[in-house]
């Protein structure tokens, strides 16, 4: 018997006939058209157009022009043979400001889009909140305000109603994490705030808008329709003596804070004591646990890579009685990593990836996951009409490696989504990373399918990762 790869670089490794293999995309990254169809500003597109926020100060105001161009990006969809096409639905599209009776032509553009996908034989998955929330709901407060999940509810049954006898597979948010923690955290991604305890504030309001959103979405949907949540497992492993301490801090603020209340009904005892320092959770209200574990059908997971973690003592004035005096506290450090890395600079583990998945599955048994992004940006070069892409498909081939290995050892891994259809708008870094299996050449909105196009072709025709 022929022994597994240790660097995960297999070919012919065969997938489950029904394994359902898409590609992944987002309104704010590849519509562009922000201002038509009755479309309001997002997050998004403040953030975008303030100066120094985004690299070279790129917008979303054009990105792939698919909001004129997704017939013909459905073609492509259908040229590669996917199964499945996870695209997300602008919310200010649906409520110019937020609240209120939906804008009939934002919704006709996604009617038109899910007809689209059915005519061609796709199956339409549906990501309700993938971060581009209508600016006027941040005036008031945006994720750490109380009423935006209830706003959001609205909105989720509004598209229920309007879409919810095509859609295949509802997903409320993705990568909460994102929005809680770069959104109101570090502000490295809209609406730009820094703020620690405003991030666990937010976390709070996104858990209960995915509670509030799938109850608002059962109202609305056909009864088969599946209702998941996806989110970007903080994968933090090292092997200092401090490392375990460090690990299980990074999976209680990074993980656990979503997992437990909408899979478990209950914040971790563990975080609530990591945090008290900096919030009481008193804005968590009775009932709120009940109302946001929702039973759910499948969990996406979206995974990149991973980081090196250990405890540290940091330097800072504690206050007591009025003065401050010199003191530490201790806190994760973020270490260094080995390579290689992707063009973003994260590290390639795929190891951890089938470890993740089979993770999962022992702690929360019976619940199916979806793979609803894996990919990786590399510096493209279009030559001679095409794209030699070798490290992104050698980067897909490792990590379908290791979701191949983790259904063979039990994991109910349903599909693969791979992040992403094409090249876009990398948020924080604009256009400078092109994370697209197709590449789009931005002056001319030509797409050109790269070699990793093929390749990922040529798995979904014959259900065997090519050699
Ligand atoms: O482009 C993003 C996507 O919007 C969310 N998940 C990670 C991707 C790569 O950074």
């Amino acid at each position: 018997m022929t022994q597994p790869s240790d660097d995960y670089r297999e070919s012919g490794l065969e997938f489950p006939e029904d394994f359902v293999f898409g590609s992944a995309t987002a309104s704010y990254q590849i519509e562009g058209g922000v201002t038509e169809g009755g479309r309001g500003p997002s997050i998004w597109d403040t953030f975008s157009h303030t100066p120094g926020r985004v690299y070279g100060g790129h917008t979303g105001d054009v990105a792939c022009d698919h909001y004129h161009r997704w017939e013909s990006d459905l073609d492509l969809i259908a040229e590669l043979g996917l199964d499945a096409y996870r695209f997300s639905i602008a919310w200010p599209r649906i409520q110019a400001d937020g609240t209120g009776p939906a804008n009939q032509q934002g919704l006709d553009f996604y009617s038109r889009l899910v007809d689209g996908l059915l005519a061609r034989g796709i199956r339409p998955v549906a990501t309700l909140y993938h971060w581009d929330l209508p600016q006027a709901l941040e005036d008031r407060g945006g994720w750490t305000d109380r009423d935006t999940a209830y706003r959001f509810a609205e909105y989720a049954h509004l598209a229920g109603e309007a879409l919810g006898d095509r859609i295949h597979t509802w997903t409320t948010l993705n990568e909460p994490w994102c929005s809680a923690f770069l959104g109101y955290g570090n502000g490295h991604h809209a609406p730009g705030i820094r703020n620690r305890k405003a991030s666990l504030v937010a976390a709070h309001h996104l858990n209960l808008a995915h509670g509030l959103g799938v109850s608002a979405l059962r109202e609305a949907v056909r009864s088969d329709a599946l209702m998941s949540v996806t989110l970007n497992p903080q994968v933090a492993r090292g092997d200092h003596d401090t490392s375990p301490e460090a690990i299980r801090r990074v999976d209680a603020v990074g993980n656990r804070i979503f997992t437990g209340p909408m899979l478990r009904g209950e914040y971790p005892k563990d975080l609530l004591e990591d945090t008290a320092a900096v919030t009481d959770w008193a804005f968590v209200r009775p009932g709120d646990l009940e109302l946001i574990h929702q039973p759910i059908d499948v969990l996406g997971i979206n995974y990149y890579s991973t980081s090196t973690v250990r405890m540290a003592e940091r330097d800072l004035p504690i206050s007591q009685e009025g003065t401050l005096i010199p003191g530490s506290e201790q806190v994760v450090e973020f270490l260094p990593q080995d390579g290689p890395f992707t063009d973003m600079g994260w590290n390639i583990a795929p190891d951890a990836f089938e470890q993740l998945l089979l993770d999962y599955q022992r702690d929360f048994p019976g619940l199916p996951l979806m793979i609803t992004e894996n990919g990786a940006a590399y510096p493209d070069r279009l030559e001679d009409g095409r794209v030699h892409d070798k490290a992104r498909i050698d980067y897909l081939r490792r990590h379908l490696t290791a979701v191949h290995r983790a259904v063979q050892r039990g994991a109910d891994v349903q599909g693969y989504f791979v992040w992403s259809l094409m090249d876009n708008f990398e948020w924080a870094f604009g256009y400078s990373k092109r994370f697209g299996i197709t590449y789009v050449d931005y002056e001319t909105q030509e797409r050109t399918l790269k070699d990793s196009a093929r390749f990922y072709q040529e798995l979904v025709r014959t259900h065997r990762i090519p050699a």
